[in-house]
């Protein structure tokens, strides 16, 4: 840092410092009183906050030579938030000034001294698109136990909707759905109870930290496909309360296939194996088996049959199901405690409305079947897009196409009566085998809502939308 002096016998030199730092550290300038600017380069991309624990007595804030704001007073922090900035090195020049004058009522002569310079740390904050500015936790001793008011600000785009969830410890939490106003902010109060916490006093300093998330997350559930996923994956899932579908490997397979002689001894090593080191990761819901394989085939059916049976078998305690792609032909649904269905209607179904499709296939197995009154999961709904291409005329693969369909379909499912949940396909576009390529662009599976580099399509914000319109899940 440069530490630059304008007047004095050293006036004009610069000095390596290190911040905290006030003039008065350096020999020369110990009882130095007027300006110095503080100077350095710093890495930064998009909106940030800049947050200065204390500059004595006014600071002001220069970024890239541009002036920010300035701020009074040695011992309260301040910050500034600054937008848009490309990508890459920036400048920032803090110039401090220790002066006494007529503008300054409260630093004065006295009899405590103050120093010149950022005399506490300063921090960089880099900034999401929404973001908490305040928590404000006001503790009061009730009957019931101690309650907390607590006041939290959210800035960020108006009308976006977050989550906002607040934990004391691991004693009590809360969740409240954020609705960003129109001038970009929004103030959520609400109280949070604890009971048996313990006062903190001069013979008994207890501390509670508190901790506040803001989520923008769109469901609560994720159904990987089609293998057990590396167990960090599962570890997450575990800490941020997402609720997995875990399957074992096969996806596609025809009657031929499955009886590949190897095909049994694999995929029973794979299930055991997935069971045994997963059993304890509380996120996982459901296990699954057989992705879209032979349930329409006797062969098939014994195949699932003796799948299912290494599950239970080996896990009592979770439910068990399989996508299923077969429609009207399935024989299998007898088999699963839950019945699912992949649907792309509107994408490989083009003779059929969202709705159709949905309720012609949720009614046969009502009907016909013995999956009759099982809880029923849309496991698969999506259609394609390839990131930036867009067009009026609403074409196939355009990411206007791929928003509309994704429209009617959840509208459709979410508008049948006794479906249980449903699972988008497929969050991120992703490579796939390149022997495997005629139907897919990029040899890429493009039905992501976000591109393999997590860029939004315009898919994104209509399955947001939706998904937010239905209240806050944790209800
Ligand atoms: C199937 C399959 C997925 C994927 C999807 C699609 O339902 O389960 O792995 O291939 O189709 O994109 O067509």
């Amino acid at each position: 840092l440069n530490h630059f002096l304008r007047s004095g016998e050293e006036a004009g030199n610069s000095f390596p410092v290190v911040v905290p730092c006030c003039f008065e550290t350096l020999p020369a300038f110990s009882s130095y009183r007027g300006e110095g600017a503080f100077e350095r380069d710093f890495e930064a991309e998009g909106d940030i906050s800049l947050v200065f624990k204390g500059v004595s007595h006014t600071g002001r804030i220069y970024v890239d030579d541009k002036y920010i704001g300035e701020h009074y007073n040695a011992y309260t922090p301040f910050s500034f938030v600054i937008n848009n900035l490309d990508a890459g090195k920036h400048h920032l020049k803090v110039v401090a000034d220790n002066r006494f004058s007529e503008k300054s009522a409260l630093h004065v002569p006295n009899d405590y001294m103050t120093y010149g310079g950022i005399n506490r740390g300063v921090v960089l904050e880099f900034l999401p698109e929404a973001y908490i500015t305040r928590l404000h936790a006001v503790p009061e001793l009730t009957e019931k136990g101690w309650n907390l008011s607590i006041d939290i600000d959210v800035v960020g785009k108006p009308s976006s909707v977050y989550n906002l969830s607040t934990e004391l410890c691991d004693i009590v939490n809360a969740n409240e759905r954020v609705i960003i106003g129109e001038n970009g902010s929004t103030l959520v109060h609400f109280n949070l109870n604890a009971e048996n916490v313990e006062e903190w006093s001069p013979e008994n300093p207890k501390l509670y930290p508190i901790k506040a998330v803001l989520k923008d997350d769109m469901g609560n559930a994720v159904r990987m496909t089609h293998y057990p996923n590396d167990e960090l994956f599962l570890d997450l899932c575990d800490e941020e309360g997402v609720l997995v579908w875990e399957e074992n490997h096969a996806r596609g397979l025809s009657e031929e296939q499955m009886r590949n002689p190897n095909f049994e001894p694999q995929e029973e090593k794979v299930t055991e194996e997935m069971v045994d080191y997963h059993i304890n990761h509380p996120c996982i819901l459901f296990w699954g088996i057989l992705n879209e394989c032979a349930s329409d085939s006797e062969y098939g059916k014994s195949c699932y049959a003796a799948q299912y049976a290494i599950l239970r078998k080996m896990d009592k305690s979770r439910p068990v199901s399989s996508a299923s792609c077969k429609f009207f032909t399935d024989i299998c649904l007898d088999l699963p405690d839950i019945v699912s269905y992949n649907l792309y209607p509107e994408w490989y179904v083009q003779d059929k409305t969202a709705k159709e499709w949905v309720e012609e296939n949720y009614n046969w197995v009502q009907e016909k079947t013995k999956g009759a009154g099982k809880p029923f999961l849309i496991t698969e709904i999506g259609a394609g897009a390839i990131y930036g291409y867009r067009s009026q005329t609403h074409d196939n693969w355009t990411e206007e196409y791929q928003a509309e369909v994704l429209d009617h379909q959840l509208n459709a499912v979410f508008s049948t009566e006794g479906i249980s949940g449903v699972f988008i396909w497929q969050y991120c576009d992703v490579r796939i085998s390149r022997e495997w390529f005629n139907i897919r662009p990029r040899t890429m599976n493009n039905k992501g809502i976000v591109d393999e580099y997590r860029r939004r399509k315009l898919a994104y914000d209509v399955v947001k939308k939706i998904y937010r319109s239905y209240g806050n899940y944790f209800e």
